[in-house]
């Protein structure tokens, strides 16, 4: 009965089910008999996608119009998650397309259900850079996202008996109604060569291979805006000119190819190894690729909006640019604005370099050494040969002008300059040539600030004082709250008598005056409750694990990593375990049943990660299957952790774990969204936890473990023999090494923990020293889970002390205090 018709722009549910049946019809990407779900999912999202073209086309033109200041945002990684349930979120219209898929036999749910999550992120710092896309567009602000189009992501994690494995991530398997590729938008991207001295004395790189960048992009609304902002993806091909037809004909079908296929490594997968050679220039080769295709599109622009007037002057450039670089990854961004401005445009090297310094910022994301990105000069010289030439220059021109004004600093000059000369190994710092090159550098927590103004970049900080800020993390309310859990938002809009909160965070601080009202505490549990049930039905369908809805939901969901500390977790896990079998089945009446979820991609070459993914699934083999202690303690691994898992697991936490050495995560984000929804944080006083532990009230945060000023002298400690370890500690250990859990091997895991010294021995993370506080904490947790009265009123106040955390506010300071841009409504 209901028409097939186009209705791009349709409010009434009938006319959207037209067009959805339209898009089923005349967009067809399956064969017509059916539509089930993933056809329905396919045709609902494309009929979305007319209504956000439109939008998207008019703040293109205004923004080509009114011609703002813009950001854009470098960043390796973007880790969106899924686009239906935001889009339709954003634009405000999920009841009409509820009912709209209701007339055609489908609910919102289960087609929301089929998308696959664009993953082309890591961990937190990709995800960030989706909250903050979010944000942006929300404020009207006027920015781009730049990135790059990986056909495999980073990898799914699937869980056999041998622990991880990883799979080709299939997003882009069928295809992405999301995305739309610009046919017009292509630029060359060289690599190796070499460079020319021109008559004129200007130098050009020439030769190498050249391939080209082809943008695909995705547009980004903003929540009950009209802005739609893109995220522009690259993806490098090869053109039909460089597949030889006579080597093919010719029976020579690889190297017909050969640019076909390298084209195609590019955009492959996030972070392929490197541990070998191939593996780092393949790399290095992403990073540039993505730098170069940016800059270019950045400078067309640039130049399309001066048509009429030329060009102009450059010098107004960094009025119309501001160039994130979301860490060192896209480093390259400097040397190659260089290269466009002095060997393309003509300007010499001291307005090349006033135009780039006061364009790029660049944000650090880690202190950890061995994530502090170290290239080969020997391999930049050959990929890039002009890029470090003016690598060179920029070095030479740092350590003269420190020669000339800081005398002080010459016994640190090798520490601090750009080119690392060790003879066994020269290599370009790239955080040294992002802090020399760039205007400003944030970290992106107040305790990870502080520690990079008085370690990392203390000499830097005396050089150039004002350079250095704090822009605390944030992450968007609409996706982490809102849409993941429409209970409790409905709940938090009832009681603040408004639902402006959704893009004013901060307003949620007035339900603290509600939080011992009986009648919203009846609320909160059962919104709760009902998101834990959702949770629980998750678990059983992805483990077949069956929890209990009743136990308190205790979870640590997070990139796996030694100094994250799931190995604190797990052996939690392996005492409490031990404790309740020593029990009397009286006395384990008395005590708080629990499940504790762990979930994480460990890198594919880190292998003490893998040992603990490991461990953590043999514990739950053996716990959960034990009939005297699993109606009190279920171990669960969720496997292949992402955006859409987050957004089940989150809501339906009760504690979560951010347990992290002092000093050693930034900020973490996930964090965020647990105190967000009500979730009461077990932590460490490090990153952000610093802050969320502040703003909800020391007494509705669950602390233990060493202070990030402890560590250094806890470390020496341990050399000189001087730690007691706590007889709890060994005894978890000990049960484990008694192959409790199963044969594996792991004493390497375990011996990780022993001996003095040395990163990965020794107990670099200090598990030892922090196991006991984390033991009787976890008492206290259990404690204060017996009275639910006082449970429930610490999770209002978790939700009403997370105001602070919104990306809008992150967002706003960036804008402000390091970009310099306006917002520009789309009228
Ligand atoms: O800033 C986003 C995110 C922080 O929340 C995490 O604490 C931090 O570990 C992460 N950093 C990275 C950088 N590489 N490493 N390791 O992912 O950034």
């Amino acid at each position: 009965t209901i028409p097939v018709a186009a209705h791009p722009l349709a409010e009434d549910p009938t006319d959207i089910a037209s067009n959805i049946k339209y898009h089923a019809q005349y967009s067809p990407h399956f064969s017509p008999l059916k539509f089930e779900p993933e056809q329905a999912y396919y045709a609902a999202a494309e009929s979305v996608r007319d209504r956000l073209i439109q939008q998207w086309n008019e703040t293109y033109m205004h923004y080509h119009k009114v011609d703002p200041k813009q950001t854009y945002y470098l960043s390796m990684e973007f880790l969106q998650g899924r686009a239906l349930t935001n889009a339709i979120g954003n634009l405000d219209i999920q009841d009409a397309y509820a009912s709209a898929l209701n007339k055609l036999g489908h609910e919102l749910e289960e087609i929301t259900e089929q998308e696959k999550d664009m993953a082309l992120g890591n961990g937190g710092l990709g995800r960030l850079a989706s909250c903050f896309l979010d944000s942006m567009a929300t404020l009207n602000l006027p920015a781009w996202g730049y990135g790059l189009r990986y056909r495999y992501g980073l990898f799914k994690q699937r869980i056999s008996k041998a622990g991880q494995e990883e799979m080709a991530e299939d997003w882009l398997e069928k295809f992405s109604p999301w995305e739309v590729v610009r046919h017009d938008v292509v630029f060359p991207v060289r690599f190796f060569g070499h460079v020319e001295v021109l008559p004129t004395g200007s130098r050009k790189w020439v030769g190498g291979e050249v391939l080209q960048a082809l943008a695909y992009d995705i547009p980004i609304p903003g929540y009950k805006t009209k802005n739609t902002n893109s995220l522009r993806l690259w993806e490098a091909k090869a053109s039909a000119q460089d597949f030889n037809l006579f080597q093919f004909n010719d029976g020579q079908y690889q190297s017909a190819a050969d640019l076909h296929a390298r084209a195609a490594q590019i955009c492959a997968v996030l972070y392929p190894g490197d541990a070998t050679e191939e593996g780092k220039l393949l790399r290095l080769k992403q990073q540039f690729f993505l730098c170069s295709a940016s800059l270019q599109d950045i400078i067309a622009r640039f130049k399309e909006r001066k048509e009429g007037t030329g060009v102009g002057e450059w010098s107004e450039f960094p009025t119309k640019v501001a160039v994130q670089l979301n860490d060192t990854h896209p480093t390259l961004a400097i040397p190659e604005l260089m290269r466009l401005l002095m060997d393309e445009e003509g300007l010499g090297w001291d307005e090349a370099w006033d135009v780039t310094s006061k364009t790029i910022a660049y944000t650090n994301h880690t202190v950890l050494p061995e994530a502090l990105e170290k290239w080969s000069q020997v391999v930049m010289s050959k990929l890039l040969p002009r890029h470090m030439e003016i690598i060179e220059e920029i070095d030479k021109r740092f350590v003269a002008m420190i020669k000339s004004t800081r005398p002080d600093l010459e016994s640190k000059i090798s520490d601090i300059r750009i080119l690392d000369h060790n003879p066994n190994k020269p290599v370009v710092r790239m955080a040294n040539l992002c802090v020399v090159s760039g205007h400003k550098v944030n970290g992106v927590a107040q305790l990870h600030s502080d520690i990079l103004k008085a370690e990392l970049f203390a000499d830097y900080v005396s050089i150039w004082p004002t350079k250095f800020q704090n822009k605390t993390n944030g992450i968007t309310p609409r996706r982490w709250l809102k849409f993941c859990s429409p209970e409790l938002s409905l709940i938090i809009t009832k009681w603040l008598k408004t639902d402006k909160w959704v893009t004013n965070l901060d307003l949620l601080v007035g339900l603290r005056e509600f939080a011992d009202n009986p009648e919203l505490q009846a609320e909160w549990d059962s919104a709760k409750m009902a998101n834990k049930q959702r949770l629980v039905q998750y678990i059983s369908r992805v483990t077949g694990e069956s929890i209990d809805p009743n136990s308190l939901f205790d979870i640590q969901v997070k990139r796996i990593h030694e100094y994250k500390r799931q190995l604190l977790n797990i052996l939690g896990a392996v005492y409490r375990y031990k404790k309740l079998k020593e029990m009397s089945p009286e006395e384990r009446k008395t005590t708080t049943p629990r499940t504790i979820m762990i979930g994480g991609k460990a890198f594919a070459t880190y292998t003490n990660a893998k040992r603990i993914v490991k461990l953590v699934n043999d514990v739950g083999a053996v716990v959960n299957t034990d009939p005297e202690v699993n109606e009190y303690l279920k171990v669960v691994f969720v496997p292949n952790y992402n955006v859409s898992v987050a957004e089940v697991l989150i809501p339906g936490s009760e504690l979560s774990q951010h347990i992290s050495t002092a000093g050693m995560e930034a900020s973490g984000t996930s964090n965020m969204k647990f105190a967000l929804n009500g979730c009461l944080i077990i932590g460490t006083l490090d990153g952000a936890n610093v802050e969320i532990r502040e703003e909800v009230g020391e007494e509705n945060f669950f602390l233990f473990g060493a202070t990030a000023d402890q560590v250094p002298q806890l470390r020496k400690d341990r050399e000189n023999g001087l730690f007691k370890p706590d007889p709890r500690y060994e005894e978890a250990k000990q049960f484990i090494r008694s192959k409790a859990f199963g044969s594996y091997d792991y004493e390497p895991l375990l011996d990780s923990l022993e001996g003095n010294s040395g990163y990965g021995r020794g107990d670099y993370f200090l598990v030892g020293h922090d196991f006991p506080t984390y033991i009787d904490t976890q008492a206290k947790v259990d404690e204060a889970y017996k009275d639910r009265k006082k449970w429930i009123k610490m999770s209002i106040l978790s939700t009403a002390g997370s105001g602070k955390f919104s990306s809008d506010r992150t967002i706003s300071q960036y804008a402000k205090e390091i970009w310099n841009i306006e917002e520009c409504p789309v009228p």
